[in-house]
């Protein structure tokens, strides 16, 4: 039987577009990460599972299925130490496409080599620096080949103990080598430069908070920009005020989802701070709204699973994703809009609280009834035992093919 679901008749009687909503929802793309397919664990060691990908290859396969599955994560980031190792760049972008799933963001490696005990472009040794750099500038060349939109630039870089090094010294070297890598980027390439504010042990990190960032990425150029990491603020940050914040400077380029309970514990998106998710998308939403604030932003998933099935948890992943989005769309903004201007706090917190509180699925469902999936992707998934397949098929091998 068909007919209006009454979600739709609730949205349209407050002014909204239902049908409009779900154009929205079939238009957000998630990219996922290729070091999510593959076994990691926790510092002191990493889990198999029997079903993890092996090599490039088949994190590749593995981000397809989940693309299969949800129909809007049609590109996986790339580390390219763990990716690119053979150094054979169009072979694995041809396989990509073959899948129907393109390589996206390039995520350099400055923080695994010996050379780097002292940081990478932070580093006090000339060397060290150098080499990061290069590494670097062989990534844009990298990037240039797979066509990849974004440079993702994430360093370790930092002191253990107060006094250790000059920290205004590491930050004009930090800028020197940001600056030489934009300098090398073409044109329609973006500089992403991620923060966090810790490492266990850290005294200080070299880009410790959004500002940090920000003014890195200023000091480069209009092609660079924040990269927002959910699993890098240190608790009771607000989160939305950051997104908002930057979404206004036109200086946010992208996230990398996850949540945490403590730290960057890597856990599924939402599954632990589902309404600063929802807030975080209500300021994306309105963004996309304005005609006036750049909203081209990169979303990309940044989670190792280490206890779930992890092309399971990937999908999870960006139906959670999905359903904060989709909330974040039925906000009465006219309504907020009208309340908060009249300082009617509780008024306009309900409109929070009313979209937050619905039941988006019959939006999602007909989002993918669009796009051609199941209806419910992660059930979907599960049913199809195509995880035990692949156990079969891969086994329990000792390769790890990111960090926990
Ligand atoms: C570091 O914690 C980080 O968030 C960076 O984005 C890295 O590229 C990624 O995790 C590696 O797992
Ligand atoms: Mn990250």
């Amino acid at each position: 039987m068909s007919g209006t679901p009454p979600l739709f008749d609730e949205l349209a009687a407050k002014g909204l577009d239902p049908e409009a909503i779900v154009e929205r929802l079939t238009k957000q793309e998630i990219e996922t990460p290729s070091w999510g397919y593959a076994n990691s664990g926790t510092r002191f060691g990493t889990f198999r599972q029997p079903a993890a990908a092996g090599t490039t290859e088949e994190k590749i396969a593995d981000a397809a299925t989940v693309h299969k599955y949800t129909g809007v994560a049609p590109s996986v980031a790339v580390h390219v130490l763990w990716d690119f190792a053979t150094g054979d760049v169009d072979s694995v972008v041809e396989y990509a496409q073959s899948l129907g799933v393109r390589i996206g963001a390039i995520n350099p490696n400055v923080f695994q080599s010996q050379e780097y005990k002292l940081g990478s472009f932070g580093s006090p040794d000339a060397s060290a620096r150098q080499k990061a750099i290069e590494h670097c500038l062989e990534s844009v060349e990298i990037g240039k080949k797979t066509g990849s939109k974004y440079l993702s630039l994430w360093f370790a870089d930092g002191t253990n103990y107060p006094g250790q090094d000059d920290m205004i010294k590491r930050k004009g070297y930090f800028t020197e080598g940001l600056q030489q890598v934009y300098r090398a980027m073409p044109e329609d390439m973006i500089m992403l430069v991620e923060y966090k504010p810790f490492e266990p042990g850290f005294y200080h990190t070299d880009i410790a908070d959004w500002g940090m960032a920000s003014a890195f990425a200023r000091a480069c150029g209009e092609r660079a920009k924040v990269l927002v990491d959910l699993g890098h603020h240190l608790q009771g940050s607000n989160v939305a005020h950051i997104v908002a914040f930057l979404l206004d400077e036109g200086e946010l380029g992208g996230f990398h989802f996850n949540d945490s309970k403590y730290a960057d514990d890597d856990l599924t998106t939402g599954s632990i701070h589902p309404l600063e998710l929802f807030t975080i998308y209500c300021e994306l939403a309105r963004a996309e709204e304005d005609p006036n604030t750049d909203s081209d932003i990169a979303y990309m998933v940044d989670q190792s699973h280490n206890l779930k099935p992890k092309i399971e948890a990937m999908i999870q992943t960006v139906e959670q994703i999905q359903r904060a989005y989709a909330k974040a769309l039925c906000v009465d903004v006219k309504t907020l809009r009208e309340r908060q201007d009249a300082g009617d706090v509780s008024g306009a917190e309900q409109c929070y609280v009313d979209a937050f509180n619905l039941d988006v699925r019959p939006l999602l469902h007909a989002a993918r009834d669009k796009l051609g999936v199941p209806k419910e992707p992660l059930e979907a998934y599960r049913a199809s035992g195509h995880t035990e397949k692949l156990a079969k098929e891969r086994g329990d091998r000792e390769v790890a093919g990111g960090l926990g």
